[in-house]
């Protein structure tokens, strides 16, 4: 059975780091109910609900993609390249460990956030962001290519991941918002979206995925493609620079 690694909202979500948006008023009664229509989408859909311990003193801490990674069995744990983010790190190394997964970690002075790799088969993309540093890349790389991955350097200026530009369709097609992505060609097949929170896909199933409510006409050219989509309201983790994918990590067996 798939798992999903998440962590409940901060009542400070508000606080969060902003990058590339201005700070509007964020309702954290309402995040709170969207996270858990969130976790309700997969639980009703067969996946196993992990619930690493709060943090509610981490205005961030809802955002767990960013602080671990899963490579098939590994995790790695991220060094975050926010400093006011690194005290996320522990209670997720926790919360992995007691789920009885191997942990490798990324150390000072790399930094890598979870939001900057995308995986597409054996193929791992790493943003090279504003929080994912060349040494992060390189400890990732001499993690991952003995264990037969590929790790291909992307860079991402125009938005704070690489994954708030462009995420993969179950057959690996990589789709993006055109606007957001530094050079579409870097990947071998690419699909453009029109909608700027239609970048974010999670795949559910090999005909299944889940997407911001946010992107209606994007949700309609992939029930185009022959695909299910599941929509969620996340209006108000977008509003953090937040999506569909940062709020979980995803454990396939
Ligand atoms: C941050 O700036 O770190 C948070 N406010 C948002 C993180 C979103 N994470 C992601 O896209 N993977």
């Amino acid at each position: 059975m798939p798992r999903l690694l998440v962590r409940r909202p901060s009542p400070r979500l508000a606080e969060g780091e902003l990058t590339h948006l201005d700070r509007v008023p964020v309702d954290a009664d309402l995040a709170l109910a969207q996270w858990r229509g969130y976790v309700e989408a997969f639980r009703t859909r067969g996946w196993e609900i992990v619930e690493i311990d709060p943090a509610d003193d981490q205005p961030d801490g809802v955002f767990v993609e960013d602080a671990v990674v899963m490579f098939g069995d590994l995790a790695v744990l991220c060094r975050a390249g926010a400093v006011s983010r690194r005290g996320e790190a522990e209670s997720v190394r926790a919360g992995v460990t007691a789920s009885g997964i191997a942990l490798e970690e990324i150390a000072e002075p790399g930094t890598l956030d979870g939001g900057d790799v995308l995986k597409v088969g054996r193929t791992v993309y790493v943003g090279a962001s504003s929080r994912t540093n060349a040494e992060g890349i390189a400890q990732l790389r001499a993690l991952l290519e003995p264990r037969g991955w590929e790790v291909h350097e992307i860079p991402v200026t125009k938005v704070l991941h690489l994954k708030s530009g462009v995420t993969a369709l179950p057959d690996g097609t990589v789709v993006g918002f055109e606007p957001l992505v530094d050079d579409p060609s870097l990947f071998p097949a690419f699909a453009g979206v029109p909608e700027e929170h239609g970048t974010a896909v999670v795949v559910l199933d090999d005909d299944t995925v889940l997407m911001s409510a946010d992107a209606p006409a994007t949700a309609e050219e992939h029930r185009f493609r022959g695909l299910d989509v599941v929509t969620v309201d996340v209006s108000e983790f977008e509003k953090l620079e937040g999506c569909v994918t940062c709020l979980s990590v995803r454990v396939r067996d």
